[in-house]
């Protein structure tokens, strides 16, 4: 008999679940008005051929991205690829006019109805989850900084491995996912583990293209952010930590220097702690 193996995190287990995923959300099916698709859609093969003049792209080039573009579809790694190479600047302009705090990508590994708490909470881990525990704690706040009570703050990070619980096999389905409604005072406190960097799948056609062009397949440590209240225009962000490895050269481009963490030895004598506060823009 051969010995167990812990299972690995592959393509099929990440990419998969996020088009998996994907597919079940609203959104999925929603259209766009016929104007929009001719503007845009022309607009971006204009764009293409562009490309194809300027570099003078042969038919084995165009052969190898078909063959490629029909591989990123069978590994389920169009979320991927889309959140990683695009979705920072649609973050961009979708956020141009927004005063509070800045916004960043959402990436692939969101999932709505994690446990909830209120003003505090340890995240749902492993009894012997691994890294540096870490209290991130603040207020939620109007544009003049009066607090909001009963603001939703959803946080949701990968283990010290590089790794999102439900995208990832062998990980409890809610590890390291949680929402505070904060208290009178918009206060939340998290305790959790640090995250670890992610590495892009080596083994799908991301990690092919990554692979190819010579590039890295890195993003920064990073927390995963949702803060939402009545009456004021939801946030997705994330935050990064000082000095962190490829807080730099982020492969999705979503580090912005008004996200970085500079945590400090917690006051407990273990781990780590920070203070961060969100403003909110009223809704539109
Ligand atoms: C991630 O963890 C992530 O945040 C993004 C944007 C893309 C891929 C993996
Ligand atoms: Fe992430």
């Amino acid at each position: 008999m051969s010995a167990p193996t812990a299972p690995k995190p592959t393509a099929a287990g990440s990419g998969r679940s996020a088009t998996e995923r994907f597919a079940r959300k609203e959104r999925a099916g929603a259209t766009v008005d016929q104007a929009r698709v001719d503007t845009l859609a022309t607009a971006a093969l204009t764009a293409l051929h562009q490309v194809i003049r300027e570099h003078g792209v042969t038919y084995a080039e165009y052969d190898a991205l078909k063959a490629w573009l029909i591989r990123v579809g069978e590994d389920g790694e169009w979320p991927l690829f889309l959140d990683v190479w695009v979705e920072h600047v649609v973050e961009e302009v979708a956020n141009t006019d927004r005063q509070g705090t800045k916004g960043s990508i959402e990436g692939p590994y969101y999932i709505p109805g994690a446990p909830e708490f209120r003003t505090e909470a340890t995240l749902p881990m492993r009894d012997d989850e691994k890294g540096t525990p870490f209290v991130f704690q603040g207020t939620v706040t109007d544009l003049d900084g009066s607090p909001v009570e009963d603001a939703t703050v959803e946080l949701w990070h990968a283990d010290d491995d590089g790794y999102y619980s439900q995208f990832a096999p062998g990980i409890p389905e809610w590890n390291l996912r949680g929402t505070i409604l904060t208290g009178p005072d918009g206060r939340f406190a998290f305790s959790t583990m640090k995250p670890a960097p992610y590495q892009i799948p080596t083994d799908g056609s991301c990690g092919a293209l990554v692979a190819a062009a010579g590039w890295h397949p890195w993003r920064p440590a990073h927390l995963h952010l949702k803060v939402s209240a009545p009456g004021r225009a939801p946030i997705t962000t994330q935050l990064y930590f000082e000095g962190g490895e490829w807080v730099e050269n982020d492969v999705a481009q979503a580090v912005k220097p008004e996200l970085i963490l500079r945590p400090t030895p917690a006051a407990s004598g273990t781990g780590e702690e920070v203070t961060y506060d969100f403003a909110l823009d009223p809704a539109q």
